[in-house]
């Protein structure tokens, strides 16, 4: 291992779950059983598990204090009161509706800001929040800058709008056919790839001008406001509120998955300052969530998102929590492991068809890497490329996407940097034998968002 200096934990542990890993021939009959996908592996058959950071999070005790002083109130509960308050302070949007997790915040924004044909421009699609723009009749087009969907260019902000793509855009089919900009910080499916706040400022003057609005998929927006600390004149001295703060002073609202930036383990919201598009998606929010008061969520967890908001925002928490990822990265880039550069706020992803050279894509080379790494390790991680990025909804094609990777995602304050230094050896050993590796092919395909229920068998 290299000798990586790194910050220690900001934190100490108070409570421990013990992990066990079962042999190598246990492992070859649950990958089996499984159907290759990694999805459908017992948690109790996972060593090391890296599947995502989505509701994997280790709260605080301050945050488990927290879920004892929850109020259950049907309606008017005090723990919406605080929510909203604490995202009004952290976040700046005038209204907020609490959601079950971030997809349904999605839903209802898709329901009540796109029409049937309008363009929804965004950088890069992400699973769910595609799925709920195509189900409104909206279509997705991708204007992330092109360096994005190569592994292998370095860009401090390779999350970025490219502002031609969207110019030309808005050229060719006209504002009015464009139901708003969708701006993630970060780029889940790039890397964890974030936007400079000058590519922020520049999207608003150019939607300004045309009359657009602009929602941020602010799932991993804390991790973004560190990049932009660590890399963006102008921001070293400023704090982590601060940079969030202004992130989004430039956005007329939010989708949010509350399982990833906000540490806990369910939850999400929808803001926006639009009256007249909030009356709307209170409207919705009873039909699909609740109450607007909870829309889906428990008062308890309703107050651990308030407390994990503020805890997400600490210099210290969010340092540990890029360099940590980083540490991991090193380590693999150090022993020659193609992964996608530079490394991300929430993961370290494998570029498998560097990984797989012998593989086509139409192997499922990330697909057949993830559930190799399983059988080699114990490790779980997860297919972020064909097979995630499905069909086109019209032809019927699959997408066929660039990036074809294997994410190792690092949930919040839960593992250590042994742990790191297993994955990493584990990674390296399987890259030293990769040519064993054979490709797979569906045997179940799932109609929509496959990736989660698909089977499949070896070639
Ligand atoms: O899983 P949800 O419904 O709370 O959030 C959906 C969602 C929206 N946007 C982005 C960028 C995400 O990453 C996201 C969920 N991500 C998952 C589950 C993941 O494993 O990355």
């Amino acid at each position: 291992m290299l000798d990586n200096k790194y910050p220690p934990e900001p934190f100490r542990i108070k409570s421990v779950e013990p992990v066990k890993m079962i042999d190598r021939a246990a492992r070859e009959e649950v990958i089996k059983k499984a159907g290759y996908n990694t999805f459908l592996i017992d948690s109790e058959d996972v060593y090391i598990d890296l599947l995502t950071d989505s509701g994997t999070n280790a709260m605080s005790d301050r945050q488990w204090a927290g879920m004892m002083i929850g109020d259950e109130a049907y309606a008017g509960s005090r723990s919406f009161h605080t929510l909203k308050e604490t995202v009004q302070e952290y976040f700046g949007f005038k209204h907020m509706i609490p959601t079950h997790q971030g997809r349904g915040a999605e839903n209802i924004l898709s329901t009540i800001a796109i029409k049937p044909g309008q363009f929804v421009p965004g950088n890069m699609y992400f699973t769910t929040t595609r799925y709920h723009q195509e189900a409104n009749g909206g279509n997705f087009i991708d204007i992330v800058i092109d360096e994005a969907h190569d592994t292998q260019i370095d860009l401090p902000f390779k999350g970025n709008i490219d502002l031609n793509k969207l110019q030309n855009l808005i050229d060719k089919e006209g504002s009015e056919n464009i139901a708003y900009i969708c701006l993630a910080v970060t780029v889940n499916l790039a890397g964890g790839q974030p936007v400079s706040m000058e590519n922020m400022r520049d999207v608003r003057k150019l939607c300004d001008k045309h009359g657009l609005k602009v929602f941020y998929d602010a799932t991993r927006c804390v991790e973004n406001a560190y990049f932009i600390k660590e890399r963006e004149a102008g921001y070293a001295n400023k704090s982590i509120k601060e940079i969030v703060l202004e992130m989004f002073s430039y956005a007329d609202g939010a989708t949010m998955s509350g399982k990833k930036d906000c540490i806990v383990n369910i939850g999400g919201f929808l803001c926006m300052n639009d009256d007249e598009l909030f009356m709307q998606a209170k409207e919705l929010v009873v039909v699909f969530e609740g109450m607007p008061s909870y829309g889906g969520m428990a008062g308890r967890d309703m107050e651990a998102m308030a407390i994990g908001i503020k805890e997400s925002v600490q210099e210290e928490y969010i340092e540990h929590r890029i360099k940590q990822v980083r540490y991991l990265g090193d380590n693999l880039l150090a022993a020659g492991v193609p992964i996608m550069e530079p490394i991300g706020g929430h993961g370290v992803y494998l570029d498998a068809k560097r990984f797989c050279s012998h593989l086509t894509q139409e192997q499922f080379p990330a697909q057949a890497l993830a559930a190799n790494l399983y059988v080699e390790s114990g490790v779980r991680a997860m297919e972020r490329g064909i097979i995630s990025a499905g069909r086109n909804k019209d032809t019927g094609e699959n997408h066929a996407p660039k990036l074809e990777l294997v994410r190792l995602t690092i949930p919040r304050r839960v593992y250590t940097y042994a742990h790191m230094d297993v994955v990493a050896k584990a990674v390296i050993a399987l890259h030293e034998k990769k040519e064993s590796i054979k490709g797979l092919r569906f045997v179940y395909e799932p109609k929509m968002l496959r990736f989660f229920n698909a089977r499949f068998e070896e070639i």
